[in-house]
């Protein structure tokens, strides 16, 4: 009985795990365990022989017993120790940087924009950037033998060998939007149509997409005073300070009269500061709509007239923004943005706002 203790004191006390231990407990006091089939044996043995081995086995199955639930107990120590060691976490330390993305600042500026005209009452339009030559150039008095149609670096679309149907273009202006704008809706009208447009251009200050802003008001007696008024009102809005414009008569097929527009500003130390200062900067186009284009806009020039404008979003982005290179929007590493110190994302409203 000695021999039956010692082994298994010595098996428990060097098993590494707990289903090591299991095996034991079933080879030791298991039903069919050493000890058992013992205890089987009590009777075939006469009365005291039985009167001492009896209290002898269940004493020896006692001290396995708690031999094997010492043992599991430091087991359990000692993986939860392991645990507690491996498992270590400093929750002291600073957290990890996450990387967030930003508003690109072309998106931005056309957000400002149809805001500060929304405020003003203009709704906006959008169209197809693909578009027939009627809508970009036909419809806009530029005919097909006009210098302007070859100034504008369109992108025609492919045709099928044998297709002889008017070509498609990349549009080179978001006029083709206001045009289907006027043929859907009539007159009165107050839009803005902020697009993407093609032409094929490219240096530090043109990429061969890039997006432009038109604005249209049509009604019975709109005139080109609305329209400083309305442009005034915009950019003092858009550059957060009070910035006076000077037009200039110039020439469009699709207005008449028509007029360059500047702001004012400053270039002082090779920067522009608008809204300061006596020199012009030229930002946009515009005048009044050109009665042919009225026309084909299916409005009677007899009884409506109007204003349009278009300027160049990434231009008055760049303004703002302080960046000397278009190609920074398009072509560039974001800390080229962020190195201009593009960060914001307030928009500006209107005097008095709405
Ligand atoms: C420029 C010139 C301009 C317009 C765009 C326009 C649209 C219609 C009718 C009449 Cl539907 N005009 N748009 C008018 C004048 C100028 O843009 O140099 N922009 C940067």
């Amino acid at each position: 009985m000695d021999d039956l203790k010692n082994k298994y004191l010595g098996l428990i006390a060097d098993a590494g795990d707990e289903a090591t231990l299991e095996d034991l407990r079933v080879q030791a006091v298991g039903k069919k365990g050493e000890i058992s089939l013992q205890m089987r044996e009590l009777g075939k043995m006469t009365p005291e022989e039985r009167q001492i081995a009896g209290p002898a086995l269940n004493a020896l199955k006692d001290e396995i017993n708690s031999a094997l639930a010492a043992k599991k107990a430091a087991l359990g120590d000692a993986a939860l120790d392991e645990r507690l060691r491996s498992e270590w976490l400093d929750v002291t330390l600073p957290a990890r940087d996450r990387r967030v993305g930003t508003i690109h600042p072309v998106s931005q500026v056309w957000e400002e924009c149809t805001t500060i005209f929304a405020d003003m009452g203009f709704a906006v339009a959008e169209g197809p950037q693909i578009d027939s030559d009627w809508y970009n150039f036909d419809a806009l008095n530029i005919p097909g033998h006009h210098p302007a149609r070859a100034e504008m670096d369109t992108f025609y679309m492919h045709r099928a060998e044998g297709d002889n149907r008017p070509p498609h273009v990349l549009r080179t202006h978001t006029s083709p939007v206001q045009i289907r704008h006027m043929e859907k809706h009539g007159a009165p009208t107050r839009i803005i149509c902020p697009g993407r447009v093609y032409r094929a251009d490219y240096d530090q200050t043109h990429t061969p997409m890039f997006h432009q802003v038109e604005g249209l008001a049509i009604d019975k007696d709109i005139s080109m005073a609305n329209l400083k008024w309305v442009l005034e009102e915009f950019f003092t809005a858009y550059f957060g300070t009070t910035v006076k414009t000077r037009f200039r008569a110039s020439h469009f097929p699709f207005t008449e009269p028509s007029a360059e527009v500047d702001i004012q500003c400053s270039f002082e130390g090779g920067t522009v500061k608008v809204g300061e200062g006596d020199d012009w900067l030229e930002v946009l186009g515009s005048g009044m709509v050109h009665p042919k284009v009225l026309q084909a806009g299916g409005i009677d020039p007899a009884l409506w007239q109007g204003f349009a404008f278009g300027m160049g979003i990434d231009r008055i982005a760049m303004l703002k923004y302080g960046i000397p290179d278009l190609r920074a929007f398009f072509d560039s590493d974001l800390r080229w943005l962020r190195h201009y110190g593009f960060a914001g994302l307030a928009v500006p409203t209107i005097r008095g706002g709405v």
